[in-house]
């Protein structure tokens, strides 16, 4: 029998170079003890890790270094900022076994699955080459197979009404004829859901959002056998306040 599963899913974290990009060092920080914490038996990051491809070696080491705090199966996805067709795609200088062997980057352009039969789960994504409007991050979703959770992620953006012109587009029908138990995006910078079919959608939120007054976000998702995905938007620690910054520093 299938059994129940408690999955982490972030997005969008946005890491970046120098003294601008140490407030969201300490988010992502907070994203990996809310992982932690929330005992979650999978962490799925859903594209745009990296800000850009350009990253200095201290951003990697640091990757390596908070990935290689936690222990369960974790799933990456390139996004558009970090997508794997540019020149020096920082996703292609990564090796993540230098994290631990926990890590699974799904590089494959045409699709992969990593199947975890100890958590009775499969994930399905794409690797993004580039952000465009031939990019579909959901063709060719594999078929159910085994009595697994069937679990897809997506770097997209998520559209319910007939549009052109946008790149990289997920829709209703896509999202419903996937038959994913659970389908992790990323690219929207809100926590938001959606249902079609039996396949729930989730934009996670981020764990910096530009306005410093709201709470970053990760997801926590419960995979239950009998009743499908149910998610939260689960708060991370509010940032300090400047002042109190600027205090401490005096
Ligand atoms: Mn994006």
């Amino acid at each position: 029998m299938i059994r129940p599963l408690k999955i982490a899913h972030a997005s969008d974290i946005h890491l970046c170079n120098g003294e601008e990009g140490m407030p969201v060092r300490k988010a992502f920080e907070h994203v990996i003890d809310a992982v932690i914490e929330t005992e979650a038996e999978l962490f799925l990051i859903a594209g745009d890790l990296f800000d850009h491809n350009r990253m200095h070696d201290d951003v990697i080491d640091f990757v390596y270094e908070q990935l290689a705090r936690i222990a369960c199966p974790t799933v990456v996805i390139v996004g558009n900022h970090d997508c794997w067709g540019d020149e020096h795609a920082v996703m292609q200088r990564m090796d993540f076994t230098r994290a631990g062997h926990h890590i699974t980057l799904l590089d494959a352009v045409e699709g992969a699955s990593v199947t975890f039969p100890e958590l009775h789960a499969t994930v399905w994504g794409r690797c993004m080459l580039e952000h465009s409007l031939k990019n579909k991050p959901m063709a060719g979703t594999p078929p159910r197979t085994a009595d697994l959770w069937h679990i897809g992620m997506a770097h997209g953006l998520y559209v319910d009404y007939e549009e052109t012109g946008r790149s990289s587009l997920i829709t209703p029908s896509e999202v419903e004829a996937s038959g994913f138990d659970y389908l992790a995006l990323g690219h929207v910078h809100m926590h938001r859901q959606m249902r079609h079919g039996n396949t729930l959608a989730c934009y996670p939120g981020v764990c910096m959002p530009y306005n410093p007054r709201q709470p970053g976000l990760l997801t926590i998702v419960h995979l239950t056998p009998g009743e499908g995905a149910l998610a939260a938007a689960h708060m991370l620690p509010r940032r300090r306040p400047l002042q109190k910054k600027l205090a401490e520093a005096a």
